[in-house]
């Protein structure tokens, strides 16, 4: 007995999904019917095991699931510029997808360091490593032109809530900071070796 997932190609393929007008066109293409039942092993060619997103040795459905949500996450992302919550994730300290209160301690803790650290090396006093952001061995001038960059980063992002930005960073296929057509591109790559590499 075979079973096709038309919903996923559905999701996947957006066609007859509402896909917004500005997506590239290249991509609107017909719904595909997966058979669910082929399921083809892993070439190898490293072209294939590109293609074994969970790492199980085959090229089959689960992929395809993988895939699938990747391109619902490049639809939802589209047009998403993530440059600015990337910056402000590194005060993120809590990890919580949100730079707020608890956060504070952290460039506070820097803020004490620096204060006792300006003027000394980092020979005499170990601990001053953390703020000796040039890693010249001194705390000087210039981490302090760092730190304060640093502050007003922190202060910048204070409040804000990383978390929708962080669910598009594995949009962001080509690293560049923003999801748009170069990502599309890649993933429409990504979707040809599949379908090369799937049954
Ligand atoms: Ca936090
Ligand atoms: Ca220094
Ligand atoms: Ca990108």
């Amino acid at each position: 007995m075979r079973s096709y997932v038309l919903a996923l190609g559905c999701a996947f393929w957006g066609f007859s999904c509402g896909v917004e007008g500005e997506l590239p066109s290249e991509l609107h293409e017909p719904l595909q019917a997966f058979d669910t039942t082929r399921q083809a092993l892993t070439a190898d060619s490293p072209k294939c095991a590109a293609s074994d997103l969970n790492g199980d040795g085959v090229v089959g459905v689960p992929d395809f699931t993988i895939l699938s949500g990747l391109y619902y996450q490049l639809k939802q992302c589209y047009g998403e510029d993530l440059t600015e919550a990337l910056a402000c994730q590194e005060f993120d300290d809590n990890g919580d997808g949100v730079v707020g209160g608890p956060d504070f301690s952290a460039i506070l803790f820097e803020s004490q360091a620096f204060n006792a650290c300006f003027g000394k090396t980092v020979a005499d006093m170990p601990k001053c490593a953390v703020v000796d952001y040039t890693q010249d061995g001194i705390v000087g001038g210039p981490d302090f032109t760092i730190f304060s960059t640093r502050y007003h980063t922190f202060v910048g992002c204070f409040g804000t809530d990383l978390n929708d930005a962080l669910a598009c960073v594995p949009a962001d296929l080509s690293g560049d900071g923003v999801v748009g057509g170069p990502d599309f591109g890649i993933f429409r790559q990504m979707y040809q070796t599949f379908l090369a590499c799937f049954g």
